[in-house]
């Protein structure tokens, strides 16, 4: 081996080491089951070492959301976040969720301040960015916070996009990667599923919503991955079933599984055939996760950036043109 390639083999595996930030949000309107998409996912976690009591959690991953006297303290009324040190398939990430308060239907100047109020957040992570870049001084260590992806829940009672969601797609597309996931699967029927998904994609082509678009050249899936995943894109809207807090036992197995049970029998919240959930937790922590970063850094942070550096040249030039008018 040459010197040369030992020193990148070095290097490379160093970074395999390195710990990867990662960082993802949910958003959407009202009751469409963000909270408990987070709490499914944070039981799906292999949390490091004592991280699990070492970070503050937030008490709504503990709680119960299913009892409709709960509904009101159940529901997300401000956004919050919190970080885990997490290993899949042997990387390292530290992990920040971001949880929303669900947008409100029937007022639209609430909603569209709730949206300002969803960007306005994301915008900030890039403020840090930015705040770090023009330092004299760089920490070598400064966080990444900016959100990697944006999961957007769209209401399977509607045969597709609303007006409102494409009003909030627009304005979320333009700073963040979009992806958009139906939730509570199981109130449909596979048919009823594959028709709203046809529809949801069908309205994002004729509106130009630029949602994420997973490249069809799958090589950034783990090989063994890509078996299972062959075109991501088909998937989108993800499908999603979050399970209920009742103990579910696979009566074929008569294993402890994370579901929902019907008269008619269970769903299996982590079977692919059930629901998409496998399938996006592993599009969002492996296969993709350095692609929405990259996208993130070099398409959405520098716009907003190239943003703000004009808006203060213009500031810029009204300051002098306003000293100069004083001194006349
Ligand atoms: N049938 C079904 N119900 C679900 C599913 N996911 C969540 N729910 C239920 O929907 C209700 C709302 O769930 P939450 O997770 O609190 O929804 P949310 O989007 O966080 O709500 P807000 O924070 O108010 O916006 C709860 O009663 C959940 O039990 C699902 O996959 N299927
Ligand atoms: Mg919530």
């Amino acid at each position: 081996m040459s010197t040369m390639s030992a020193k990148m083999s070095r290097s490379s595996r160093r970074r395999k080491h390195a710990v990867s930030q990662l960082n993802l949000m949910v958003v959407g309107f009202r009751s469409l089951g963000k909270t408990s998409f987070i709490r499914m996912l944070f039981d799906t976690l292999c949390v490091r070492k004592n991280a699990k009591e070492e970070a503050k959690l937030p008490e709504c991953l503990f709680q119960s959301a299913e009892t409709a006297q709960d509904a009101e303290t159940a529901r997300t009324k401000e956004l919050y976040s919190f970080t885990l040190d997490v290993e899949e398939e042997g990387e390292k990430i530290s992990l920040t969720l971001v949880d929303s308060p669900g947008f409100v239907r029937d007022n639209e100047l609430r909603l569209d301040v709730q949206v300002t109020e969803a960007l306005r957040y994301i915008e900030a992570q890039f403020d840090h960015t930015l705040a770090e870049e023009t330092k004299v001084k760089r920490n070598p260590k400064a966080q990444d916070s900016q959100i990697h992806a944006c999961l957007y829940f769209i209401d399977n009672a509607n045969n597709g996009l609303t007006d409102k969601d494409i009003r909030i797609l627009k304005r979320l597309t333009a700073r963040v990667n979009v992806i958009p996931v139906v939730a509570k699967a199981d109130l449909l029927t596979t048919s009823q599923l594959a028709n709203l998904k046809q529809a949801i994609k069908s309205d994002l082509k004729e509106h130009n919503i630029p949602v994420f678009d997973f490249p069809i050249d799958e090589e950034v899936a783990e090989p063994e991955v890509a078996e299972v995943v062959t075109n991501v894109q088909s998937y989108i809207p993800f499908s999603l079933v979050a399970p209920e807090d009742a103990t579910i036992t696979d009566p074929s197995t008569g294993e402890k599984i994370r579901g929902r049970q019907y008269a008619w029998g269970i769903i299996d919240c982590l079977n692919p055939k059930h629901c998409d959930f496998v399938v996006l937790r592993n599009v969002l922590l492996s296969s993709h996760r350095k692609l929405f970063k990259d996208i993130t850094l070099e398409v959405f942070y520098e716009q907003y950036r190239t943003e703000r550096l004009m808006a203060r040249k213009v500031l810029g030039s009204i300051d002098t043109y306003t000293l100069r008018e004083n001194k006349t």
